[in-house]
């Protein structure tokens, strides 16, 4: 029941932070280290600006799932990378709960790791969200949880953020009286989970030994 919606690489400091509730000069830009192109432009850092140029440009109910490349200023080890892929899910409607959330997160957990699969949610502060939280699986391969993703119900912020910007393209307000839930994870550590690979690093280590394993499966 999810539509794809894909976004720029490039994008304007307003999606990728300022519509998100974070402002110029807040310590949560800290998160994220940015690949910075101009003042206003800069190489997102996550999937969620398409939260904002979606609902700018749609009217709920809807569903969505946005994949796409993120860059971020990292130091790398196995499980971080400088680039990497994100898929954002965003579901806006009238009576939109978090246990829609939980629901699909271990929806999705089950159907890709099977029945036997753990998932573990943690409350987290993302300021996009309220109440925000992030979700592990267990890695066998890593002998740990693995975070794959962070997750929560839309913050009122962004959607008066969206129904402002609505407004002054003459647009009529489509945010007020729905909730929302969103959700980010991470591709690779996805994968990493599903086929047991022990380092982030390999996928982009262009070493085709490895590459090559994944032949049927891409
Ligand atoms: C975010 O990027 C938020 N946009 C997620 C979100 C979406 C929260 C919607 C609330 C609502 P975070 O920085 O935790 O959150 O990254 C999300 C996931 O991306 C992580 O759990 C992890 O799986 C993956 N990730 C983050 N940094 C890296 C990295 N350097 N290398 C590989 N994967 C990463």
């Amino acid at each position: 029941g999810f539509s794809i919606a894909e976004g720029p690489e490039v994008e304007l400091d307003y999606y990728n932070f300022e519509a998100l509730n974070m402002a110029k000069d807040h310590p949560s830009r800290d998160m994220q280290a940015t690949f910075y192109v101009t003042e206003t432009l800069l190489l997102r850092t996550h999937t969620s600006p398409m939260q904002v140029r979606y609902m700018v440009a749609h009217t709920p109910p809807f569903r969505i799932v946005v994949p796409g490349r993120v860059f971020r200023f990292e130091q790398t080890d196995a499980t971080h990378e400088a680039v990497f892929h994100q898929l954002e899910g965003l579901v806006v409607g009238e009576g939109i709960t978090m246990a829609h959330l939980k629901g699909a997160i271990y929806e999705l957990a089950q159907a890709l790791f099977g029945p036997d699969s753990k998932v573990r949610f943690q409350p987290v502060y993302f300021p996009f969200v309220e109440p925000g939280a992030q979700f592990a699986v267990w890695w066998p391969e890593g002998g740990k949880w693995l975070e794959l993703g962070g997750a929560g119900m839309v913050h009122p912020k962004v959607f008066q953020a969206v129904d402002a910007y609505r407004e002054r393209l003459g647009l009529p307000s489509a945010y007020r009286g729905v909730t929302g839930f969103a959700f980010g994870l991470g591709v690779e550590r996805l994968a990493m989970l599903r086929y047991g690979i022990p380092d982030i690093r390999y996928f982009f280590g262009g070493r085709l030994k490895f590459l090559e394993q994944f032949k049927g499966v891409l």
